[in-house]
């Protein structure tokens, strides 16, 4: 059979993909290299922050309102709960990134949000301890999503929609019009990679030094303590940022700062000092996380340069479409990414702004 669109790589970006494509009345053939929604990418870890005070750049926030739209909407479709609306907090000195910067953000676009100083964070919030001089950003509608959820709805959608979903089929080579995997060969109008860490390996072409980042996401039991506070980011040295409880543990995790690796040569334990590592950063704002360490587990940041996305045509093939290089803050954007492959790949363009992920500002030399 010949298909419309083949989706190589079925984790988060990939399966809403598929759905949007499908739903368009395409002929979608979906190949993972792995299980639904598997632990060995980056799809994984049971929650994911979404927020709209974006401090990376304002020109996210147009895509986050599309996004929170999408999740409620991918909610009543599938009926599966994903997107937690808990609140969210940013916290630094006032004139650190991730405060000035979603100040901007809030303040461009007029979004709900509280500035809070270090008494009023204490006195909502008592799990979180800021230093005298820290303030915080509050945002009532920002909360996590829950990414392996996400994954599996939206591969239901897509099927139901009509998409031919295999796994456990990795690629061994794609060109335009033709993907080989270890089970066969199959042709496609066109072709949209969604490779996450992958993307060394399938992307060689787009000429990008993508840098994949190992992290390490810490449960920890909850004390009486940490009920009933906000998503958080610290902005403070080598950033943490965490969650409210979730299926019986509080994640917490540093935001960049990993060692590079690939998915073949990740390492998956997790090291005593570690653990230490993350209780020490964590004991002075959020005392109650000390000594209730429960269990942790790996993933992926596939990092750009200038830690903004790829989302665009291929610049060398007319009927490819890539989405990669999310840099670790790209799981919130699932449903609206979704959207975006699907227009570009069956229209050719989008009304979505994406001029900020052209891969043209990363590409070397040949
Ligand atoms: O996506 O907001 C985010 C985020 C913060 C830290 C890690 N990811």
């Amino acid at each position: 059979m010949t298909y419309d669109v083949i989706v190589i790589g079925l984790g988060g970006m990939g399966s809403a993909a598929a759905y949007r494509l499908a739903q368009r009345g395409k002929r979608v053939l979906g190949l993972e290299r792995f299980t639904p929604a598997h632990a060995l990418g980056s799809s994984h870890g049971g929650s994911r922050i979404t927020r709209q005070a974006y401090f990376e750049d304002p020109a996210y926030v147009p895509l986050l309102l599309r996004a929170h739209e999408m999740w409620d909407q991918i909610e009543r479709d599938s009926g599966e709960r994903i997107f937690h609306r808990v609140g969210g907090i940013i916290v630094g000195d006032p004139d650190s990134g991730a405060i000035t910067g979603s100040r901007a953000s809030v303040e461009q676009f007029g979004l709900r949000h509280e500035l809070l100083d270090a008494s009023r964070i204490r006195e909502r919030f008592p799990a979180l301890r800021p230093e005298p001089d820290e303030i915080g950003l509050y945002e009532p509608g920002a909360g996590f999503v829950v990414p392996e959820t996400s994954v599996q709805a939206h591969l239901a959608l897509a099927r139901r929609a009509g998409a031919d979903l295999r796994f456990e089929e990795p690629v061994t080579h794609w060109e335009p019009g033709r993907v080989t995997t270890t089970r066969g060969s199959y042709e496609a109008g066109h072709v949209v990679l969604c490779p996450g860490p992958w993307a060394p390996e399938l992307l060689g072409d787009l000429r990008i030094p993508f840098e994949i980042e190992r992290q390490v996401q810490f449960y920890f039991t909850p004390d009486e303590t940490l009920a009933g506070h906000p998503i958080y980011i610290w902005d403070r040295g080598t950033g943490f940022y965490g969650f409210p409880e979730h299926d019986g543990a509080v994640k917490v995790a540093f935001h960049h700062g990993g060692e590079i690796c690939t998915p073949e040569t990740i390492d998956r334990t997790v090291h005593a000092h570690e653990v230490e590592a993350i209780a020490n950063a964590t004991r002075s704002p959020m005392p109650g996380l000390a000594g209730t360490f429960q269990r942790a587990a790996t993933c992926m940041y596939t990092n750009t340069a200038d830690r903004h996305f790829v989302l665009a045509r291929h610049p060398e093939h007319d009927d490819v479409t890539v989405a990669c290089g999310f840099s670790g803050h790209g799981f919130k954007f699932v449903p609206v990414v979704g959207e975006i492959l699907a227009d570009l790949t069956i229209d050719g363009a989008t009304r979505h702004p994406v001029a900020l992920f052209d891969p043209a500002r990363l590409r070397g030399g040949a």
